[in-house]
């Protein structure tokens, strides 16, 4: 099975829309009261799991993926529409990231989802800004713009099992052999050039995902042979079956060249449970048979791992594969699921200090006042409207950074870069 797993888009948020600024028109009235409504808000763009999704194809031709924006207000305080948020369906095992390698979404079960890049709020409307001290607001907000980000999706197969080995050692016969694939298989080294999976049944209600890779050689982690980039879609695996041809010249060694490779490759993925099987056993005599597995035994056993002897030909040790492979994993799964709830906690902590703001120096007259929270407040104002300025300074005032300001020297006539998104005049 030939298939895309990478792929690059940019997915871009509505923009939230204006806040209107508008007064009552009434007959004797020329200018009624303030009635301008509030923006809706740009609509999110969510990436989905989805189980009806098996490649990253669709996004080969569509590399721009935008959200609804929200329509500005209208008078009468009418409010504008809100944007529809866009749901991307992507397969089960994507995972996105930003320009920075910064994982921002992981999808791995069907129906998760994750807002990737979240709409502008709306601008409030004037006449959301009436009070006893301002009865007639002669501004109103901007819409935010929606945020955009470059996302570079990564379909990594789900697969529980791994199959790893020497070029030739059996990997493609095997999962042909067991699973419902049917892979290309030849007498020659390099027969598989791209990964592929099948699906194995344990029995009626279970079944396991076997992926083979193309073969490992000595040195592919410098870029011999296949190279080692093909080892990611085997990192998730639950169970590594590392398979030795019982042909081989040196079969110890060999078992040594691949653990090498993978440890070079990710130490986390070398840590991972392994059964070994050797191959192409179906001719062998008892003698024989015991010989291959006493000159293993030494360099298997500190990673105290099964070895089974297997003929994908004959059916020998199969079935034994089949269920190991199915033990191990429910035994590994079990671990991640402890372990899981303490990472959310670290996360949330993460993104818990939206509301701080910094304040610095730039220069003799001139200062920058930094945070989200702020950032936010500034894109929404219209710095050329002299009350929509006003009422920024306000929100400044409450939050302690005027005081700051005042503090490091600010004087009238110096200038406050609020947030990059605009200068006030102090
Ligand atoms: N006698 C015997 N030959 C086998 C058995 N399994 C595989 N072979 C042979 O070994 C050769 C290599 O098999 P593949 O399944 O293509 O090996 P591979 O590990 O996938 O090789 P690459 O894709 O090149 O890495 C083929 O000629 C197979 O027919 C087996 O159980 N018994
Ligand atoms: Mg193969």
């Amino acid at each position: 099975m030939n298939f895309i797993d990478q792929a690059e888009v940019k997915v871009v948020a509505g923009k939230g829309g204006d806040g209107r600024l508008s007064f009552r028109h009434e007959k004797f009235i020329s200018k009624g009261g303030p009635d301008g409504g509030n923006g809706g808000n740009g609509g999110d763009v969510i990436l989905l799991a989805s189980n009806n999704q098996n490649s990253l194809a669709a996004f080969r031709h569509n590399k721009t993926l935008k959200a609804e924006s929200g329509q500005p207000g209208g008078n009468k305080k009418k409010h504008g529409k809100s944007g529809q948020d866009l749901l991307i369906k992507v397969p089960i095992g994507t995972e996105a990231k930003d320009a920075l390698g910064k994982v921002v979404a992981d999808l791995t079960e069907n129906g998760q989802s994750e807002v990737v890049a979240r709409g502008g709020k709306g601008g409030f409307g004037n006449a959301h800004f009436v009070s006893s001290v301002r009865q007639a607001p002669n501004f109103a907000e901007k819409g935010e713009p929606g945020e955009s980000i470059n996302l570079n999706l990564e379909l990594k197969m789900l697969a529980d099992i791994g199959l790893v080995g020497l070029p030739n050692a059996g990997k493609s016969t095997l999962l042909g052999a067991i699973s419902n694939a049917h892979p290309k298989i030849a007498d020659y080294p390099f027969t598989t050039l791209n990964p592929s999976v099948g699906v194995v049944d344990v029995d009626p209600k279970s079944s396991l995902l076997f992926a083979d890779i193309p073969g490992l050689i000595e040195g592919a982690a410098e870029g011999k042979g296949l190279g080692h980039d093909f080892l990611r879609h085997i990192e998730r695996t639950s169970v590594i079956v590392h398979v030795v041809d019982a042909y081989g010249a040196d079969i110890a060694n060999n078992y040594r060249i691949i653990r090498s490779e993978l440890e070079a490759y990710s130490k986390q993925l070398a840590k991972r449970p392994e059964i070994v099987v050797i191959s192409k056993c179906e001719g062998l005599s008892g003698e024989q048979s015991s010989e291959l597995l006493d000159c293993l035994r030494p360099v298997v056993k500190p990673r105290k791992t099964k070895i089974l002897l297997i003929s994908a030909k004959s059916g020998l040790g199969l079935r034994e594969l089949i269920l190991s492979a199915k033990s191990v994993k429910d035994s590994v799964d079990s671990e991640r699921e402890t372990s899981k709830s303490g990472e959310e906690i670290f996360e949330y902590r993460l993104t818990d200090n939206s509301s701080s703001w910094t304040v610095e120096k730039d220069g003799k007259r001139r200062y920058i006042v930094k945070g989200e929270s702020i950032k936010h407040f500034a894109q929404r104002t219209d710095f050329n409207n002299d009350q929509a300025i006003e009422r920024l300074l306000d929100i400044l005032r409450k939050r302690g950074v005027i005081n700051a300001l005042i503090k490091q020297g600010i004087k009238p006539g110096d200038t406050i870069d609020v947030a990059g998104k605009g200068t006030i005049v102090f």
